[in-house]
């Protein structure tokens, strides 16, 4: 299975074993770059013929009732692969899509027509924290491209020249490092919007500050950026100058000003710019006054963010897209607050696989945008399952996911990472983890309590050694990911000897083995890092007589 998982597949006839290819047609050059990206040698002689053709079969989705420019047709004989799409960036998904086959040796004759059924898939960093590298930026981009997304947001809390700084375009060096990323970005079929945080001190009624405002989108439209965003997120809810409280009603009433004013100025700047807006208030009821009366104010092509019931929403439905909808006349765009964990989340360390969000939400929203980790490589695994469920929502499998996510990062080591990842997936999503090491702890006590002790206790030994080999791994610093999980992986260190403990406890019960699991296990759960869920505490609190 390759992912994300095509939507209409029949590409179920006679494997074939392709190690080269040899690209003909339109779109050479690209294809050239996406078959380098992937390693398989393009000297060959497996024909793979690209055709761009603007019909409805190669745009229309019959799901949403909408064109697209992603969709595209593949169709596989013994003696090639014709590549069907309306333009460049429907070749580009057909061709990550042949390239999986052909590394995972799964391609096989018969035909296929893939297409999103969300329509903006995407990833904002948007969280507070040590912004990323620009380096990370590129790396994170190129992936989430191969999986499908199309719309990355610039809006880093902690770009003083995005929120503080405001008033100031970007010194040289940020500005050029931020054209670098649009063109990154550009390259890689997505879209790129650059976000501005005015409200921590702006002015309402102040021609100035729209001045500086304006100017300051303006200065990105100079490289190019077509999309932006307004984020009136995290401000104070009250004027902070006299002259706005004597000349608005309230706060929304110049939210809704600045938003129309800053539409229009952009839109004579040029109609093909993009612009979406968060409004202060931006989860929860959603029929509140404020949000209700700012969307039911702005233009209607104006996307607007909204993380849902909470900030950080375990689920997002239907039902909430239709009541927001009818509440301030407009669809919803996700503004998804997982897989980010920074404020009171720092402790957490948000590795599972997406779930809860409705798997026909693609028709009650505009799209999806995840905001991130501060921690890059971490919030790969996540994203990959998220742009899973973007694209096919409806074949998305949540475990399969993140399986592929490990195996796409690690290669070989991902089965051992299992180990470790099986404790990472407390977050807004969930409150449980540590599902593996659960199952085979009540197992393990099953057996002892049976009177099955060797069988017991040699079980155990297996899992402790595995964890510790899996510990062993993890302290590899030439792995990226490794380097992120320092702190994780300091309490899984713990979590081994905790292991361990019990182990000898269980097996044997002398004051010293008992001072010694009651020392652990103190140090374990004042430990204030999250790593795993209750199943170990509660092993260790009951063999010391403590449960
Ligand atoms: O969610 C929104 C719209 N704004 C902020 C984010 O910047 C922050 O990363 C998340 C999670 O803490 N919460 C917010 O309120």
């Amino acid at each position: 299975m390759i992912y994300p998982v095509i939507r209409n597949n029949n590409l179920n006839g006679e494997k074939l074993n392709i190690k080269s290819v040899k690209i003909c047609g339109e779109c050479i050059e690209l294809a050239e770059r996406v078959f380098a990206d992937s390693s398989i040698d393009t000297n060959g002689d497996f024909l793979i013929e690209i055709e761009i053709s603007n019909t409805r079969k190669t745009t229309y989705i019959e799901e949403i009732s909408k064109i697209t420019d992603e969709k595209y047709l593949l169709n596989v004989t013994e003696k090639g692969v014709t590549v069907t799409a309306s333009c460049e960036k429907g070749v580009f998904r057909a061709l990550n899509t042949l390239c999986k086959l052909i590394n995972k040796n799964e391609l096989k004759t018969g035909e296929c027509e893939d297409y999103p059924l969300f329509s903006t898939r995407g990833y904002i960093e948007g969280f507070y924290g040590k912004t990323w590298e620009n380096e990370k930026r590129v790396s994170v981009m190129r992936l989430m491209a191969k999986y499908g997304m199309n719309t990355y947001f610039y809006a880093p809390k902690d770009d003083i020249y995005h929120r503080e700084k405001w008033r100031d375009t970007y010194p040289e060096t940020e500005y050029e490092s931020l054209r670098m990323l649009f063109n990154e970005a550009k390259g890689n079929f997505l879209s790129f919007n650059w976000c501005v945080g005015p409200g921590l001190s702006y002015k309402y009624t102040s021609q100035e500050d729209f001045d500086l405002l304006i100017n300051k989108f303006k200065s990105i439209y100079d490289m190019g950026v077509k999309g932006f965003g307004l984020l009136l997120d995290d401000i104070p809810w009250e004027f902070q100058y006299e002259e706005d409280a004597n000349a608005f009603e309230g706060i929304v009433d110049a939210h809704v000003k600045l938003v129309n004013d800053t539409y229009n100025a952009l839109k004579a700047i040029d109609s093909e710019i993009k612009l979406a807006v968060c409004p202060t208030q931006y989860s929860g009821d959603e029929n509140g006054y404020y949000v209700s009366k700012f969307g039911k104010g702005i233009p209607s092509d104006v996307n607007m963010f909204w993380t849902g019931e909470e900030i950080c929403s375990r689920v997002l439905t239907v039902r909430e897209s239709q009541e927001l909808l009818r509440s301030t006349d407009h669809r919803p765009l996700f503004w998804d607050n997982f897989p980010v964990n920074d404020c009171e989340m720092f402790q957490e360390m948000h590795l599972g696989a997406l779930i809860g969000r409705d798997k026909d939400l693609y028709k009650a929203c505009e799209g999806l945008i995840s905001n991130v980790m501060e921690y890059a490589e971490c919030s790969k695994i996540p994203l990959m399952t998220i742009a899973d469920y973007l694209w096919n929502p409806v074949d998305y499998n949540p475990d399969n996911s993140l399986k592929n996510a490990h195996t796409e990062i690690l290669g070989e080591k991902s089965e051992k990472f299992g180990y470790f990842a099986d404790h990472l997936g407390v977050s807004c999503l969930s409150k449980y983890s540590s599902a593996f090491m659960s199952e085979k702890l009540s197992h393990i006590n099953f057996l002892l309590s049976q009177g099955k002790t060797e069988q017991g206790f040699e079980e155990f030994k297996e899992y402790n050694q595995n964890m510790r080999e899996c510990l062993v791994m993890l302290q590899d610093e030439g792995e990226p990911l490794f380097g992120e999980l320092k702190k994780w992986t300091k309490k899984f260190g713990m979590c081994c000897d905790l292991l361990d403990a019990i182990y000898n406890a269980k097996k044997d019960p002398t004051d010293d083995n008992m001072k010694a699991l009651a020392e652990l296990t103190e140090k374990y759960n004042s430990d204030g890092t999250i790593l795993t869920g209750f199943c170990l505490r509660e092993m260790a609190e009951k063999t010391i007589g403590l449960y």
